[in-house]
């Protein structure tokens, strides 16, 4: 009988929340993932370190090659030397109110980089099956609510500009070039390993520390918008489902359900018996020059064509997130009484 050949897959973004969650499950699925990561001063790969092979031993699974999305010639070597069957493609400067504070970078990686990666895509004898990760951010001031794929895009900061453009960009390289590239239109998604300045990680740590008498107070700016917060756990699966479809093409994966930022303290807070009230104090520093009021996504299509429904509930979501938190402050607390300095979250 003939052996099966293993699955190669190349991620950008790897060192992320979702490439982290992406390559788990890759692996738990027998796949071969090299991944792209940066060059830090410090190693950046803290997501994915119980991930790591020793690259000595036999068989090992899992590769990562330095790179940048700044750097079409690297892209395309590497791609040129795996050749993966398929390309996730992740790696993006993800913050909207940084992307207001660094619009040029912002647009350059997450715009740019993409058409850099495709074209590295493009080059290849052998096409692989291409995902993009495009966000509900690229709906911004949507005409509609919920958003679906139908909805017509107005996005509202450099980020969501980018996307947009990534976004058609990927639909391009489909229509002309017969590549098999879907668009995951991902609504917001979170996780124990969500970024600190990302509004969920930022209130599950703060609160967690207040609870510990680690810190006093926790700085926020709106807390009226709302977002469709679900699990990244259960989002990436979703990337993988769009790649094993016979026909590429562009899904909404959401939750369905919407919850404002106060919402989520009031929660948060509450499962450690705190009152969000007592110790959440708005600071306009963390206002952004255009806010979305509303995120609510419509995953029909998804559920439809391959049966991809949400498994955590919002209310999961948060203690899942509080439980891992309050373990991580209790470790920071024996670190301090044992003399080590604290990390402070003064980001945006
Ligand atoms: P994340 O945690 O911020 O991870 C971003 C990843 O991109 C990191 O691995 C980062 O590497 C890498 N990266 C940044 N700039 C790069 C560059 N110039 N060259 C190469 N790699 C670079 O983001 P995430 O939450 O996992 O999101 C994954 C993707 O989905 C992103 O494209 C994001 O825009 C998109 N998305 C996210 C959500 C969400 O709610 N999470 C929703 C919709 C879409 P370092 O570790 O070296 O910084
Ligand atoms: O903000 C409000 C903020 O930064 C959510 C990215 O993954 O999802 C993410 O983008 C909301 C906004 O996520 C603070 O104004 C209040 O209304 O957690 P966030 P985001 O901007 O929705 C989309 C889908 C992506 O694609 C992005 O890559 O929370 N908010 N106070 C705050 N937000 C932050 N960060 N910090 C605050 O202090």
């Amino acid at each position: 009988m003939l052996e099966q050949k293993r699955k190669r897959a190349f991620l950008t973004g790897i060192s992320g929340q979702d490439g982290s969650y992406l390559a788990e499950f890759l692996l738990s699925k027998d796949y071969e993932v090299h991944g792209l990561i940066r060059k830090h001063s410090i190693f950046g790969t803290e997501r994915i370190a119980h991930l790591y092979q020793d690259p000595h031993e036999p068989d090992v699974r899992l590769s990562l090659h330095y790179g940048d999305l700044n750097d079409g010639s690297n892209l395309t070597a590497l791609l040129k030397e795996i050749q993966p069957d398929e390309v996730y493609h992740l790696g993006a400067q993800s913050h909207v109110k940084v992307s207001f504070l660094n619009p040029i970078y912002t647009v350059e990686t997450d715009g740019l980089g993409t058409l850099r990666l495709l074209e590295a895509v493009r080059g290849l004898g052998n096409q692989p099956r291409y995902y993009q990760a495009s966000s509900s951010e690229m709906y911004g001031l949507a005409a509609e609510v919920p958003q679906r794929e139908s909805t017509s895009f107005h996005p509202c900061s450099p980020y969501a500009c980018a996307k947009v453009f990534a976004f058609w960009q990927t639909v391009n390289y489909r229509e002309a070039y017969a590549l098999h590239a879907s668009n995951g239109i991902m609504f917001n998604h979170e996780s124990p390993r969500r970024g600190e300045t990302f509004v969920t990680r930022k209130i599950s740590r703060a609160a967690t520390r207040i609870k510990l008498g680690l810190q006093e107070r926790l700085y926020l700016g709106n807390l009226e918008p709302q977002r469709d917060w679900g699990f990244a756990g259960d989002y990436v699966e979703a990337m993988w489902l769009m790649l094993q479809q016979d026909e590429p093409d562009d899904y909404v994966i959401a939750t369905g359900e919407s919850h404002c930022v106060r919402e989520f303290c009031e929660l948060a807070f509450g499962l450690l018996d705190l009152d969000y009230k007592d110790f959440v104090v708005v600071d306009p520093r963390y206002f952004r020059p255009l806010e979305i009021d509303v995120l609510q996504g419509d995953a029909s299509r998804a559920r439809i064509k391959f049966g991809w429904t949400p498994k955590v509930s919002f209310k999961e979501l948060v203690t899942m997130m509080i439980e891992s938190d309050l373990e991580l402050a209790k470790r920071e607390k024996l670190l301090l009484e044992a003399g080590y300095a604290s990390t402070v979250n003064s980001g945006y």
